[in-house]
């Protein structure tokens, strides 16, 4: 969609951070907490691609097919930036669990010396502002309640996402026999591919008075499924190969044990050798076995077999979108969001 929605999205954040505030004032909540939230917000919600929030726009409207009126406009914008909301709650978090230092191109905020673990609560703050705004912009429609049921099912989902992705990368017990391409695949779909990619299409769908029971949603998700998962195996690949001056963030998978794209592909690679070399050094933040886990990869020519899984996975995608039944929904919506992330750079 054209740059003027992007910039028009962006726009549009002030006014749902003061949504918030005001609902603050209600509750006379102390002028120092009103500060911390409002600075909190405006630290960790704006700031990223915006890819998720403005594919709820762009789905509504290629599913109605016309110019949206400005109350659409108003309400895709409201479920977008809710779902960016949502990232923001679980990125906070994130980034204090796997340790991360930088993030958007600033400290992660938990990094703030001031914030510290208060950051967990921020976490839950923004999580708690999304349902503000649910009700606030959503309370009478006939299908807030559907709004409010995928909101806290994605939810879910991701956070069993994460708790696996966690448990398989163990602090001080390093145990890659844990990996593998199907447990990765479980992860990724719960931890990243509901609430980027299904989220925002599902909340257009809704807005546009489709029952959960429409066999669209089915057809939607598995291909949503597919290309979340693409993605975050390139957020993986990322995370080793990209420069964090133009990612935003410095790449952490290596030293937290992370059971990554990377790191299954290439135990499916290596011999027995190499297998051994990188079980002594993969989860050690320590510079030179980092390096060396590198120069393992590049032995086998990681980046090459990156090449090769991504032009595959987007052929997979594309003759997916080319099944879809053209009655059920309008396969353009899929192309928009797939067109956005082959072969990103951040
Ligand atoms: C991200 O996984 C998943 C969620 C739910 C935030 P990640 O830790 O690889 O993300 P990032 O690379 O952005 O820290
Ligand atoms: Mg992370
Ligand atoms: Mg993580
Ligand atoms: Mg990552």
């Amino acid at each position: 969609m054209s740059d003027s929605v992007a910039q028009k999205f962006a726009d549009f954040f002030p006014t749902l951070s003061n949504d918030i505030l005001a609902h603050l004032k209600t509750i006379n909540i102390p002028v120092d907490a009103f500060n911390w939230l409002d600075r909190m917000m405006n630290y960790n919600v704006p700031g990223g691609k915006m890819n998720r929030g403005l594919s709820v726009h762009d789905t509504y409207a290629a599913l109605v097919g016309r110019p949206l009126t400005e109350d659409e406009v108003t309400k895709a914008f409201v479920l977008g930036w809710t779902v960016e909301w949502l990232q923001a709650f679980f990125l906070v978090a994130d980034d204090i669990m796997d340790r991360s230092i930088t993030r958007r191109g600033q400290p992660c905020w938990y990094k703030n010396p001031e914030v510290g673990n208060f950051a967990i609560n921020d976490s839950f703050a923004l999580e708690s502002a999304i349902y503000i705004l649910l009700k606030k912009y959503f309370r009478t429609e006939a299908y807030y309640v559907d709004l409010l049921e995928l909101m806290l099912e994605v939810t879910s989902q991701t956070v069993f996402g994460q708790l696996v992705d966690l448990i398989t990368a163990p602090e001080d017990n390093h145990n890659i026999e844990l990996f593998s391409m199907e447990r990765y695949q479980w992860i990724i779909q719960y931890k990243t591919a509901y609430y980027s990619f299904y989220l925002p299409v599902a909340f257009a769908m809704l807005m546009n008075g489709m029952s959960p029971d429409n066999p669209a949603f089915k057809i939607a998700e598995k291909i949503l499924l597919e290309m979340g998962q693409y993605f975050q195996a390139t957020d993986d690949y990322l995370d080793c190969y990209a420069d964090p001056e133009v990612l935003g963030k410095i790449g952490t998978d290596i030293q937290d044990n992370k059971c990554s794209w990377l790191a299954n592909r290439a135990l499916q690679l290596f011999t027995p050798e190499q297998k051994e070399r990188f079980a002594a050094d993969y989860g050690k933040n320590d510079p030179e076995a980092i390096a060396r886990v590198k120069a393992l990869y590049n032995e086998i020519d990681l980046e090459a077999q990156f090449r090769a899984y991504e032009q595959e996975s987007y052929d997979k995608i594309n003759a997916m979108i080319a099944e879809v039944p053209a009655e059920t929904i309008n396969p353009e919506i899929f192309t928009i969001f797939l067109r956005k992330i082959f072969k990103r750079k951040k």
